[in-house]
């Protein structure tokens, strides 16, 4: 039993869980409790509410981006920094909300509905969405609007494999995205910081582009509530907002499709949103950021840095916007 395992034996959490059990640290406390061994519990583990519900992701494939594929700068952000500093506001528009909040969310069983110009239309099981794909490992940049970046180990599945296998026929010139909306699940959609459910879209060649990427884990583990499980999009060149967490809604649409923070700042976030140190955010520059649990100066801040066009994915993205005028399509 799970409970004895973690009682008697050293092995972490993440080694012992088998994949199909799910224990957060209420129902690990719940159980103990009830079970009479919660003196036997160590610190450790009371005060780890994340840790409790670690699993490893078997048989990962490494790609050229698995190694650090990036600048000799670049250090991965520990775990802890990237599972507790999030934005995710249907848990809470604090940084600290998602890690505190997201244990309500039930990411298994996890339902995808696929509509509209597309030949494979239907609801699909998560499992059978992804089925028949290797999971990669794929070592990313990535760039928040406000200014902070992060080195995210990430685990998923190129999306254009997902895309092929639904056929989209050739009305299809956007794929749009849409969260669950649930406000039992997640109880920041009872307030109005954002309308629900979270949007997000790509134009067909950028969701097409081999660097997006399906995720459903990081450092090499189930991808964490806070971070968007069981799947979320990675699109490393654009600034975080467009890598929508928690996806339930994959739509294949003639027109752009609106899109949460542009519905409700169109000044201050465009469809597009790639990664640009050239154009600022009307409240803010976006020439520099701040590596996030990267090393610290004698004032106990990171440094900033220069951010990079496209984040640094300027060869892999670039040729798609040729043409445009990229302060206008910001
Ligand atoms: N559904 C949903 N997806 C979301 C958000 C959100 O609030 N809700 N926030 C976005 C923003 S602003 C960022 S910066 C990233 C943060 O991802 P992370 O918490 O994994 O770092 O998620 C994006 N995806
Ligand atoms: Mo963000």
């Amino acid at each position: 039993m799970l409970i004895r395992h973690i009682h008697t034996s050293d092995a972490l959490p993440s080694e012992i869980t088998p994949r199909s059990t799910f224990l957060n640290r209420r129902e690990l406390l719940r159980t103990a409790t009830a079970t009479g061994v919660i003196a036997g519990l160590s610190p450790f583990m009371l005060s780890s509410p994340v840790d409790a519900a670690r699993q490893k992701l078997p048989s990962l494939v490494k790609t050229k981006w698995t190694e650090q594929a990036l600048g000799k700068d670049d250090k991965l952000t520990p775990y802890k920094d990237v599972t507790s500093y999030n934005n995710f506001y249907e848990f809470g528009t604090g940084k600290g909300d998602p890690a505190k909040n997201a244990h309500t969310l039930k990411p298994k069983p996890w339902t995808v509905v696929v509509d509209g110009h597309v030949e494979n239309a239907g609801r699909y099981d998560l499992d059978d969405l992804i089925m028949g794909n290797d999971l990669e490992e794929r070592v990313y940049r990535f760039r928040c609007v406000e200014a902070w970046s992060m080195v995210i180990p990430w685990v998923g599945i190129p999306l254009v494999n997902i895309i092929k296998r639904l056929a989209p026929s050739s009305n299809a010139r956007y794929v749009a995205f849409e969260t669950l909306a649930d406000a039992e699940q997640m109880p920041g959609q009872r307030l109005a910081t954002l309308k629900w459910p979270y949007r997000e879209g790509l134009r067909m060649d950028e969701a097409m582009n081999p660097l997006t990427l399906m995720a459903v884990g990081l450092y090499g583990e189930v991808m964490p509530n806070q971070n968007g499980a069981p799947i979320r999009l990675v699109a490393p060149w654009k600034y975080g907002f467009k890598s929508i967490k928690s996806i339930v809604r994959i739509s294949f649409t003639e027109t752009m499709p609106p899109t949460s923070w542009n519905m409700s700042a169109p000044r201050e976030y465009g469809f597009y949103s790639n990664v640009n140190p050239l154009v600022h955010h009307p409240r803010w520059s976006q020439a520099k950021e701040r590596r996030l649990g990267g090393p610290t100066n004698i004032f106990g801040l990171t440094p900033k840095r220069p951010t990079l066009m496209f984040n640094g994915y300027e060869e892999e993205v670039a040729s798609m916007y040729q043409g445009m005028d990229l302060t206008r399509n910001y």
